[in-house]
This record gives C-alpha cells, structure tokens and sequence, in this order.
C-alpha cells in the first residue's frame, strides 16, 4: 500500500482507537483530561505526539485487569510480559484480536519463507509468555504443521527435530545457539537435518550471531521483534533480505523519540521506539515507551513491501550499561566477541563499582585450544580481545577467559549482565 493511502487508514483506525479507550480506560481519561485532549482534537497523524505516553509504571498501577478496554467477558485469552521487576503486565485478548495476532504472526513467518509445507518445531516456554502462542497460531494460520515442544530438554529437542523431519526453528537465538552446539556435541552433521529456517526473537542478538547459527545450523535465520503489552510477536518480522524488520503499521503506528527529551526524532534517527496499537480491542495501547533503542528506515524494501523497517535493536534503555560515562549495550559487546576466531557466543558482563568508578568485565567463553594455551598466547589473545571492544565502545573493559562449558546455557530469553554494584 502506498504510504498516504496507509497514513489515511491509520488516522481512521487511530481515531477509532483513541475513542475507545477514552471511553473505556479511566488511566487513558484522566490522563487526556489532564492535559485537555479529547479524541477529536486528533486529526492528522502527526497529532499524536501531543498525546500522552503510556509506561510499564501505568500498567503496573492498574494491574490486573485496568487497561482493558471491553469487559472481562469479552476477553478469550490472557497473557502476562516476562518482567523480571515487581508484578507482571497482564494482557488481554477477544476473539477478534486473537484473529489479528495469528495474522500478524503469519505475516512474520511467510516474510522469514515459512510455507504450509514446513513443520514448526515451537522451542519457546508455552506459558504466560506470548512467544510459543503466538508463533503456533500463526504456523496454523499459514497451514504448517505445529510441533508445540516447548522450551528445554534439548537433547529431545533435536531427537524431534530429527525424527518429525522439522524444517523451521522458533527460538530464543540463544537458545538456537544452545541447540546448534550439542547438535555439534553429540556429532550430528547438520545436513543430515531437515531444518531450513529459524525464526528467532525475543530478545537482542548481533549479526555476528545470525551468521555464527546459520552457519552452525545451515539455515537462514530471521528476527522477529514484539512484546506482550503491544501484542506478543507479530509486531515485526524480517523478510528474507534481511535488512531490518517490517513494522505492520496497519496495526502499529511507530515513533522514534529521544528518552530524555520524549521528543518525537525525525526517520532515521536513534532512539526509543514508541508504539500505538490501532487494531486491538481489549488491551489498546496509546504510544507505549517500549524502552528499545532501534531505528526507522522508510526506504521501500527490495522485497516490495511498503511498510516500514525497524533495525536491529541496540538493547533497551534498561539494559544499557553506562561504563565510565560510556553508553555501552551488550548487544556491541556480542557483536565484537562473536566475530573473533576461538570466541563461543557465550558470555556474561559483569559489573561492578571499584570506588567511584564503574569497571567492566568481560568474560567470554573459548575454545579449549584458546583456553589451554600457553600463557604468552593467552595473553596476546586477551590483548586483541580488549582491544577490539575498545574500538568499539571506546571505554576499557577487563577480559577474562573462562572455561569452555562453564557459563550458563539459555533455554528462554538469555541474562548476560550480572550488575555487582546493586548487591
Ligand atoms: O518477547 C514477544 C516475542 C516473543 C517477540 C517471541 C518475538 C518472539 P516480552 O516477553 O513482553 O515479549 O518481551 C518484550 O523483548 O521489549 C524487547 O526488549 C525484547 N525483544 C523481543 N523481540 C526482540 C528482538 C516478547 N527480535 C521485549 N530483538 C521487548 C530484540 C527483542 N529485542
């Protein structure tokens, strides 16, 4: 759809939005009235930036059921986000958002080249978590066939994988990755598998990474990009050229702001990605702060599609370590890590504080060739590495090699930041 013709039917459909949740959501009121907005000052698009943000702190003042814009008995499906801090997002579902969201999703995944004729082994935790749901109704959506493993037991899970002949993966990528190394552990040739796809989100992953599974695993991998309080995945999927994820902006209406400022960032810029459902009925969500740092390119894909594409994100504004006055995510300390010859993809930052000032450390994973070097190689290789992330970053860390196996293996969403300075 040509982009007016889509900034038209999002004005409707954001209008349409807005007067429900006025009229439904008493925190949507108040907030409006405060500021002395209705719903028919919005006329244009670009009238959106005068409305409020909605925060996880909203949410959380109004658990469980606040938010919801219809009443309980309108809503067919409940899930909760993944927060690790206080209580949980609640989020709701009618019979006709749960159409919308298979949609979504079976948007994403025929975007990554699923067919009906794959078979989808579902390796994310069927629970509260909106990841496994989503992505099984939207492969029946699609008419593949859904093999609902759930997340864990991976040497069953590539038992299945063998067995059921599966041809795509849905996953954490850290969890691909757990996958791909005791598939390596056990002496499996990949090729002997019949896996062709992997679609894998939910969290952060470099494309040193992407290059590091599909090369392990030979299959191409897409990201996929959502959250539970906007709907769960379904927000935004690679195509297969792989040059950032199209946002379904007839359901979405996205903005880039500055975290500090909230001011609204021109295309192209960095910042905090802000969202507004525009489709959704029972959990309508009015330019939520989504915390993710990423960026807009409006350009028309090679693929054709018309809507917009949100990059890769940089982490969240929560994630962020800042290192000596240094803005520093780990998502730029994977990329680095994943690229160096001996490097696994496993790794944990642990910070701490050492009077006044923050100290970095870095401790990766190596191979046992690396590991058992002699000590004069060993240091060179530690040199290199800490030189490479002070390219990067441009703030010295401390490297430490640690045993090859010794660092946890993520099944669900990986924690790779151990944060010293809040014990
Ligand atoms: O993680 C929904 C999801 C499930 C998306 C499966 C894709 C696949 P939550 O548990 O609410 O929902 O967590 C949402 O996870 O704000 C991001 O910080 C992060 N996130 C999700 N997908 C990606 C991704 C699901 N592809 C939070 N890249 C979001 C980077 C991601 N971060």
């Amino acid at each position: 759809m040509p982009r007016e013709e889509l900034e038209q039917f999002q004005l409707e459909r954001l209008q349409a939005t807005l007067n429900r949740a006025y009229k439904n959501v008493a925190c949507y009121r108040t907030k409006f009235n405060s500021l002395g907005i209705v719903p028919e000052d919005v006329t244009s698009l670009s009238d959106l930036s005068q409305l409020p943000f909605t925060t996880k702190e909203d949410l959380r003042l109004n658990y469980p059921y606040g938010m919801f814009a219809v009443p309980l008995r309108e809503v067919v499906r409940i899930h909760s986000s993944s927060g690790t801090t206080g209580k949980p997002t609640v989020v709701g579902y009618t019979k006709n958002d749960l159409k919308l969201w298979s949609n979504l999703v079976a948007r994403v995944m025929t975007a990554a080249g699923v067919t009906h004729d794959d078979v989808v082994q579902i390796a994310f935790g069927y629970g509260m978590f909106t990841g496994a749901f989503g992505l099984h109704y939207g492969t029946e959506t699609i008419g593949g066939a859904v093999i609902p493993m759930s997340g864990g037991n991976t040497d069953k899970q590539i038992l299945i994988m063998q067995d059921y002949k599966s041809s795509v993966l849905v996953c954490t990528p850290s969890y691909a990755v757990t996958i791909a190394e005791r598939i390596e552990k056990q002496g499996i040739d990949p090729h002997s598998l019949a896996l062709r796809i992997g679609l894998f989100g939910g969290e952060p992953w470099s494309e040193a990474m992407r290059s590091d599974i599909e090369s392990r695993l030979l299959i191409s991998a897409t990201d996929n990009y959502g959250l539970s309080e906007v709907v769960g995945p379904g927000v935004a999927g690679e195509c297969q050229h792989k040059n950032g994820m199209h946002i379904a902006e007839d359901a979405f209406i996205a903005e880039i702001i500055d975290p500090e400022t909230c001011q609204v960032l021109p295309p192209g810029s960095i910042g905090e990605l802000v969202l507004t459902t525009i489709s959704k009925e029972a959990y309508p969500m009015i330019r939520y702060r989504t915390r993710d740092i990423t960026s807009l390119d409006y350009a028309t894909c090679s693929c054709g599609r018309t809507m917009v594409r949100m990059k890769k994100t940089l982490g969240r504004t929560d994630d962020m370590l800042i290192i000596k006055g240094v803005n520093v995510f780990p998502s730029q300390i994977e990329e680095v890590l994943v690229a160096i010859e001996g490097c696994e993809p496993h790794y944990q930052l642990i910070v701490d504080r050492k009077g006044t000032l923050d100290v970095l450390e870095v401790c990766i994973e190596v191979r046992e060739n690396i590991f058992f070097d002699e000590m004069k190689k060993q240091r060179a290789f530690l040199d290199m590495v800490g030189k490479r992330i002070d390219s990067v970053l441009g703030v010295g860390v401390t490297v430490r090699l640690v045993e090859p196996n010794s660092l946890e293996r993520h099944e669900g969403k990986a924690s790779r930041v151990i944060d010293r300075r809040i014990l």
